[in-house]
């Protein structure tokens, strides 16, 4: 074959596959599976989808009048005057974020409560009636002030349901009005300030909650994400959402903001615990009208992979956001909250942010209005890490060839630190490999890949590292997709040549940044844990460490004790520990509570229950459970017990539903006469199934109790259990 004639085929191949970049594209009902494939790699984000994903680390910060009350979810009933925090410093918060890198901090302008921190003239429910600098305050005046002084962005949770405008009389939410012409906004004196006047037809509440966002759009400067959350904790009102309208405003209004979550630009990865997919898909297929969109549960192990998108009528850029709370809760609540360690903190980040998804991590401020010493420390020391791990390329000066690269876009491009140069291969082939020379033996235990998303959307499928050792190629670490970003973490390797291998990819594969790294490396965390008998260990991944420990509540150092055996702890308590090693390097300080020990307990089975799997729910492990409890369970505690609360973990994989939501505690003597002593609800647990803990006003003792079930997550008729069980005095 001529090579001008070869030449010529490759070309039109590369117009055929390489057609214009779209953020949605429409699936024909003529198209093959292998054209369907090729359409997704077409997908490309939205200019302000790309710059949503560049941030990587987000700050959220959940703070209102639940951070007074101590409450998940707010009743919308609350006094506005409790909201008074003392020392109020948007500035320690701002100057903490920036220390943890991330880029911006989006803060619950309203909660489901209603409240509202910011001086808003749509209703009373504001930090205008607050003790707070006698109701003069603007916490969303403050705090984009303070962030814009630290160029850090600022996004807006303005919740959807709002329970105060459930509960008070003045309140629209689900009143059943009629819609109407209504011009937003409706305060005549802001419409001549701004001289920007929308008008939608809407119902009342409709109208309220548009007035609240154009209040936060135009008064606050230059906003870059607006979260609206789907969760109602008052559902049945029959209040419906115009969104289509608050999107348009938005669009108006803030052109650069993303819409998160329940929005159309960004999608929640489908747990609040950080816990994150092996895949991270960013094209994602959609049914019916583009206007329209049917979106995707977002609770799926595979949103995006090849099966996944042969049913589609429209595949959409559509990136997930990983989200969780530093602490057990999105509210600050008291000193006993459970605080993320920085190794965890730092293996969230890892997976979210090297796993193709922005990192949104909650902060709690609380009621002096501060981030916790502590939260902050952690924040601080992860922000260290992360930036000592990346700062330097170590294949910045390394001899770079690829197999196959089309003429514009030699493998050069991957190490140029440049964010709009990319390598590529020509249009027809679907894997490659990338020889890099370094020059000179060099250490390292991080790879990082980007694919050219801005410019070709995202295509690997599955790759391979190797390094040149004892005269052969040896695999260090592999994956599937990249995305946006991809971070691969191994054991420390010594190399002076390495080797991509792009094994399989939607279309010719991209990448705009291959990187080595030599991050700093730890001592693990110890990890405590006690057996059914109540006995306590401490144990290190690390070799030889000397672990120091307490029980009475002081902070473990060097002059606590040492760890040796392991130690009954019957009764509970808290073990908070620390490790050190030989050259001075030390762990993260870790705690765990424990309540009283299961061992004298027995779980009373009814006709209808399997005793042997009963004892799952107080087997003093969270990784088994019993999920068929028709209405309630009782537990026999072997003796007469002094208790001063109880404690309930639904299985943590939230796809398995049937979890308690509305419940009843019950006490006895003889496990036949009972006394009721809580009825309650735990708040959010069907997002967030984390340990729930409920104290009672004063102690009581009891020889049975009984927990029983009025209200399951997803109306099922069945609730399970995880572990169940009663807090000592
Ligand atoms: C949830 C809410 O119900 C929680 O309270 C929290 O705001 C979280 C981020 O979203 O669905």
């Amino acid at each position: 074959m001529n090579r001008l004639f070869l030449i010529s085929i490759i070309f039109l191949l590369s117009c055929v596959n390489e057609q214009e970049k779209t953020s949605v594209i429409k699936i024909n009902s003529s198209d093959t599976k292998f054209d369907i494939i090729k359409k997704a790699a077409q997908v490309v984000p939205t200019p302000r989808q790309y710059e949503w994903q560049k941030n990587e680390f987000i700050a959220f910060v959940h703070f209102g009048v639940n951070t007074f009350t101590g409450r998940e979810w707010g009743t919308g009933k609350e006094n506005p005057q409790i909201f008074n925090p003392s020392q109020l410093d948007v500035k320690q918060w701002i100057k903490t974020i920036h220390a943890a890198g991330m880029k911006m901090v989006m803060i619950t302008a309203k909660h489901h409560d209603g409240f509202c921190l910011w001086q808003t003239a749509t209703t009373p429910h504001s930090v205008k009636n607050s003790l707070w600098k006698n109701g003069k305050g603007d916490v969303i005046k403050e705090l984009t002030a303070a962030a814009k002084a630290y160029g850090i962005k600022v996004g807006l949770y303005l919740s959807p349901a709002d329970l105060n405008q459930i509960e008070a009389s003045y309140g629209t939410y689900g009143n059943g009005s009629k819609k109407k012409d209504c011009k937003i906004p409706s305060s005549v004196e802001l419409q001549q300030k701004t001289k920007k006047v929308f008008q939608y037809r809407l119902d009342d509440y409709n109208c309220f909650f548009m007035n609240q966002l154009y209040e936060l759009l135009t008064q606050y400067g230059d906003i870059a994400e607006v979260w609206f959350d789907g969760a109602n904790p008052k559902p049945g009102t029959g209040q419906t959402y115009n969104s289509k309208a608050w999107y348009d405003m938005i669009r108006k209004l803030q052109p650069n903001a993303v819409i998160a979550i329940a929005g159309p630009d960004v999608r929640w990865c489908g747990n609040e615990a950080g816990h994150t997919r092996k895949e991270e898909w960013s094209v994602i297929p959609f049914t019916k009208e583009e206007t329209d969109f049917t979106k995707p549960n977002a609770t799926a192990n595979d949103l995006g992979s090849r099966s996944k998108l042969y049913d589609a009528d429209y595949l959409k850029w559509y990136p997930a956001e990983t989200n969780t709370s530093i602490r057990s809760g999105w509210f600050f609540r008291d000193s006993l909250q459970h605080v993320k360690t920085v190794q965890t903190l730092l293996d969230t980040w890892y997976r979210s942010v090297g796993g193709n998804t922005v990192f949104l991590l909650n902060l709690t401020p609380d009621r002096r209005g501060l981030i916790p010493e502590k939260d902050a420390s952690n924040l601080c020391q992860l922000g260290k890490i992360i930036q000592q791990s990346f700062k330097d390329n170590l294949l910045k000066n390394a001899k770079i060839e690829a197999s196959n690269s089309d003429s514009h876009h030699d493998a050069k491009f991957a190490i140029d630190n440049q964010e709009n140069t990319c390598w590529k291969t020509i249009s027809n082939t679907e894997s490659a490999t990338i020889v890099m020379d370094l020059c000179k033996e060099t250490a390292f235990n991080r790879l990082v890949l980007k694919e050219a998303i801005l410019q070709y959307g995202q295509r690997i499928e599955a790759f391979a590292f190797d390094i040149w050792s004892q005269n052969r190629w040896q695999e260090v670490t592999s994956g599937t997709v990249v995305g946006y970003k991809n971070i691969r973490r191994f054991p420390t390797v010594k190399a002076s040549k390495v080797r991509l291998r792009i094994m399989q990819s939607r279309i010719a594969p991209t990448l705009s940044h291959i990187g080595l790294y030599l991050a700093p490396t730890f001592i693990s965390n110890p990890k405590i844990e006690r057996d059914i008998n109540g006995m306590v260990t401490i144990q290190c991944k690390t070799p030889d460490p000397v672990i120091y420990y307490t029980i009475d509540g002081s902070t473990p150092n060097k002059k606590s004790k040492i760890y040796r055996n392991a130690f009954a702890l019957p009764k509970g308590g808290v073990v908070k520990a620390v490790a050190f090693i030989d050259n001075g390097k030390q762990s993260d300080r870790v705690e765990k509570r424990f309540y009283l020990c299961q061992k004298k307990w027995s779980v009373i089975a009814d006709k209808h229950q399997n005793q042997q799997r009963l004892k799952a729910i107080i087997d003093n492990r969270a990784d088994t459970y019993f999920s068929d409890i028709k209405n309630s369970v009782v537990i026999n505690l072997g003796e007469k017990t002094a208790i001063s609360g109880f404690y309930y973990l639904p299985p943590t994989n939230q796809r398995l539903k049937g979890m308690v939501q509305k419940y009843v505690f019950a006490i006895s003597d003889d496990g036949k006469n009972w006394t009721t002593i809580k009825r309650g609800v735990f708040a959010n647990i069907k997002n967030n199934p984390v340990l729930q803990e409920i104290l009672f006003a004063k102690t009581i003792n009891a020889s049975f109790v009984k927990f029983t079930s009025l209200k399951n997550t997803d109306h099922r008729k069945v609730f399970s259990i995880a572990e169940f069980g009663v807090i000592g005095k």
